[in-house]
């Protein structure tokens, strides 16, 4: 049977690449960070081309250098080839190193007695049990005692009450371990001072607000006649669009081939990477700066959704094949959601004089998923509508980071007061899209758009008048640029080839959310290895190995290989095979309202046609109503 190039891995194949990596690393005991399509080379794809399948092993072994990345074809049941990574750019850590870094912070002496200080109790397996350590990535800051190119954590705890207990309710505040993954050592213990511990409860289930609402009437998705879309493997068919999804280690959720009535759009659509940089003083927090989706390898941190709670509907699910960390075949059911959703109205007009009100009602298709990276929760939803319109939608919940405080220590402009001496620094995320552009499946050229202000004179008297003007970037250079809402600027991708009925080439548009770039100053560890974040737009001619916009291995990685130095040789990007990188962002100041659990956040971009059809596209809904 040919599987097309881009279905999802399924759960034969993770078992066979391990067998077949294991026949060709047999005396290595290797943990796994993921398993992966090697995606095939886009013009190949594109092509009429037999592609076997291959799937790419990453993972940490006994050699002292950054991981392995192993290819294997899994359709000729062959090993291909395995590349060492070097220590300055490694594999994502994975469940063994995180376990490595809690066992040794746990049976440190001098960190058991730090604890023990703060009046908390280590004496037995089931105190201990309930403390709970999330390790970090330390990249960038990774303390003196830590060789350069060791594997670095640094372990901050916190106090549960119960193994169901809200542990970010009680952080152990001052103190951090720092962990040498590569030696298996504790290398330092740093305490900036006991801080009393808050006291009050974080819990979030439903027993723990006491009695819960009782007048939300139950509200009904029903769709008698089932569902609008198609799914046939990860192909799913809607209202003309054709998609595939799926998901990656590294960017999570993935649309792949997007096309609207047999015209392509985009070739590939994804989170690249994303960054989550702290602003405040505080030692806990001041060198946190999380590359989630490289370092953490965000994909294998996909939830298993359910029906009722995170989808709503009549829902078809997709599920992901991923690897443990010791080799065997992992299943996450329902990792993808696909439904339908009503949308409120497409358009409307009611005509005063004839009386007549013509209104349709718009919906549209989500695919989406959602991700737990230790107290965060991302989720990332695709909505395609009638009209052509494409967004992407970042869903942000789950627990905020804490300080605990007190009279002398507080400092609500870094870290506002969220609860009963609990404070929450402020902080940025920061998502890094990369849109593969196949727009009308041809090469596309890129353009900014924005409002121009028209002097006062006679013909313009009152200083009113304004006007649409559009630039070419034309170079890599030119392309680095910011939003800026207060001139409606946007970008519009142009496929120059294909002009619409009105004679003018068909384009999509990319319209920005007010998002803001990131704060962390030019030379700082953290906008060298995030440099992407620096701007909201980059574009640069298509590459197969250019997917990464912090580099494809950041973990105690310096920012080599993402897009600063991908664009440093200022490429032509005028009518060529089209990449643009969008970065999205949200500043974090945190309210009392997000405590103990934070109400969802968004942010997200739109992709707009723009005469992409000859006309509004959704002129033949039918009505849904009568009059
Ligand atoms: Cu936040």
């Amino acid at each position: 049977m040919t599987v097309n190039p881009l279905e999802s891995v399924s759960a034969d194949e993770v078992a066979t690449a391990v067998k077949i990596f294991r026949e060709h690393h047999p005396d290595e005991k290797s943990f796994f960070s993921s398993i992966a399509l090697k995606e095939p080379n886009k013009s190949d794809v594109l092509g009429s081309k037999k592609i076997s399948r291959v799937i790419e092993l990453t993972g940490v072994d006994q050699q002292a250098d950054g991981g392995f990345a192993s290819l294997v074809d899994v359709t000729e049941n062959k090993f291909i080839t395995t590349t060492r990574l070097t220590l300055d750019a490694q594999v994502a850590y994975n469940v063994a190193d995180l376990g490595v870094a809690i066992i040794l912070t746990k049976s440190n002496p001098e960190w058991l007695e730090r604890v023990a200080a703060r009046g908390i109790d280590v004496s037995t397996e089931e105190a201990l049990a309930l403390i709970q350590i999330d390790p970090w990535p330390a990249g960038g800051y990774a303390h003196e005692s830590i060789p350069k190119g060791h594997r670095a954590l640094r372990c901050i705890s916190f106090v549960k009450k119960d193994a169901t207990d809200n542990g970010y309710a009680r952080p152990i505040h001052g103190l951090i371990a720092h962990v040498d993954v590569t030696a298996r050592t504790v290398t330092h213990i740093e305490d900036s001072g006991v801080i009393p511990m808050p006291t009050a409860s974080g819990r979030y289930d439903a027993t723990s607000p006491g009695a819960t609402r009782s007048d939300l009437k139950p509200l009904s998705i029903t769709q008698p006649e089932g569902t609008s879309f198609k799914v046939t493997g990860n192909k799913i068919s809607w209202q003309g669009f054709d998609v595939r999804a799926s998901v990656h280690p590294v960017n999570g959720l993935v649309l792949h081939e997007l096309s609207l009535q047999d015209r392509p759009i985009l070739y590939r659509a994804a989170l690249s990477e994303m960054v989550v940089p702290y602003g405040d003083s505080d030692p806990m927090h001041s060198w946190k700066h999380v590359l989630d989706a490289s370092e953490y390898n965000m994909g294998t941190m996909i939830n298993s959704l359910k029906l009722g709670c995170d989808c709503l509907g009549e829902i078809h699910y997709l599920d992901s094949h991923q690897v443990t960390f010791d080799g065997n075949a992992r299943t996450i059911e329902n990792a993808i959601c696909i439904h339908e959703e009503d949308y409120g109205i497409q358009w409307k007009h009611t005509d005063e004089l004839s009386k007549m009100t013509e209104v349709r009602r718009s919906r549209r298709l989500v695919i989406s998923s959602v991700f737990s990276i230790g107290n965060y929760d991302y989720g990332f939803y695709w909505y395609l509508y009638l009209d052509g319109t494409i967004q992407m939608e970042v869903k942000l919940t789950g627990i905020v980071g804490v300080s605990a405080f007190t009279e002398e220590t507080v400092n609500p402009a870094q870290a506002p007061i969220i609860g009963e001496n609990l404070s929450s620094p402020v902080h940025q995320h920061l998502f890094c899209f990369r849109l593969d552009w196949h727009l009308d499946g041809g090469s596309n050229s890129l353009f900014e758009n924005q409002i121009e202000l028209i002097p006062t004179s006679p013909s313009n008297p009152e200083g009113t008048q304004f006007k649409s003007v559009s630039r070419p970037l034309a170079t890599e250079s030119e392309a680095i640029r910011d939003n800026a809402p207060h001139v409606s600027r946007n970008w519009k991708v142009v496929n120059p080839a294909s002009k619409n009925k009105w004679g003018v080439p068909v384009a999509y548009k990319l319209l920005p959310a007010a998002s803001p770039t990131m704060f962390a100053q030019a030379g700082s560890q953290i906008a060298l290895r995030a440099a992407f974040a620096s701007h909201n737009l980059w574009a640069t001619p298509f590459a197969e190995d250019e997917l990464s916009a912090a580099g494809p291995s950041t973990v105690m990685h310096a920012g080599q290989g993402g897009l600063a130095e991908m664009t440093a040789g200022n490429r032509n990007i005028d009518d060529c095979d089209l990449v643009m990188w969008h970065t999205v962002a949200l500043t974090h100041v945190p309210r009392p309202e997000d405590w103990p659990v934070m109400p969802v956040e968004y942010t997200g971009f739109h992709l707009i046609p723009v005469g992409f059809f000859n006309e509004n596209p959704t002129l033949d809904l039918p009505k849904n109503c009568e009059g």
